[in-house]
């Protein structure tokens, strides 16, 4: 997967991506991540890439110009294709592990980062393709969205996680949020392990698991359960467990 990002501050990409897993995808040549300055694309004297509002009101708007220049430059390296090209901004589509997965699939992609108040509208109407919000606040530019969406791809790229981690057991992969771990040593300051996870048995250790995600996910995002695919037994945990909660919180009533 190779991903051109577009943004006033390539340096602030140096650090965050060039460490461990995604230092290592790069390496292996499985992700390729360039960054580009929209500052090298303004032709006016003081390379100014921000302009005035038309309209009046407070603060500057990121000129047309520098952008729609960048894209051909895009189009010209790459044959003619840019493919799909996401802005981060904070009015756009809830970025989600859903919307990333779909985004996986590409070969190429491009983040904008804007900045300022916002982007010309003419950017988004001809160049942009995917409006994404990584959540509902607002940040000095679009460059930590945008490692954001960048980290949430690579680790999806196959062969980038080691063989013992698994993007497919993480939370939200199968829509529900996961299960306590513990390491060595079975008692920490009189904290324990829990007996089950010591004791071999394969079976029980994997019901007690999805147990475990189903009670987290009903107690801290209910929400979650309407879209998720649960099985016969799921259904009949969670009954149980939602029996359990409701015979606790009457307890605490009394
Ligand atoms: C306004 C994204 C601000 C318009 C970007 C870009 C938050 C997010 C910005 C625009 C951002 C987010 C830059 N702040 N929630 N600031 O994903 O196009």
């Amino acid at each position: 997967m190779r991903i051109d990002i577009l943004t006033l501050f390539p340096e602030m990409f140096q650090s965050p991506f060039n460490h461990s897993i995604l230092k290592r995808a790069q390496e292996k040549k499985l992700l390729q991540i360039n960054t580009i300055n929209i500052r090298d694309f303004s032709r006016n004297k003081h390379h100014t890439v921000d302009d005035t509002p038309c309209g009046g009101g407070a603060g500057m708007v990121m000129g047309p110009e520098p952008l729609f220049e960048c894209f051909d430059f895009l189009k010209e390296k790459n044959g003619g294709q840019v493919g799909r090209v996401v802005m981060m901004c904070p009015q756009g589509e809830p970025f989600s592990q859903a919307y990333a997965k779909e985004l996986a699939k590409e070969e190429n992609l491009v983040i904008v980062c804007g900045h300022y108040e916002g982007i010309d509208e003419r950017v988004r109407e001809a160049l942009v393709t995917d409006e994404i919000s990584i959540g509902d606040y607002v940040l000095t530019g679009g460059e930590l969205p945008a490692m954001v969406v960048v980290d949430t791809l690579a680790r999806m790229i196959p062969g980038v996680l080691g063989e013992t981690a698994s993007a497919e057991e993480d939370s939200f992969y199968h829509g529900l949020l996961e299960h306590p771990h513990y390491t060595k040593p079975r008692v920490y300051r009189g904290y324990e392990v829990p007996e089950i996870l010591l004791s071999g048995h394969h079976e029980n250790i994997r019901k007690w698991r999805r147990r475990q995600s189903l009670l987290r996910t009903l107690e801290r995002r209910p929400e979650l359960l309407q879209e998720v695919e649960l099985t016969k037994e799921d259904k009949k945990v969670l009954l149980e467990l939602q029996q359990l909660l409701q015979a606790l919180k009457l307890e605490k009533n009394k």
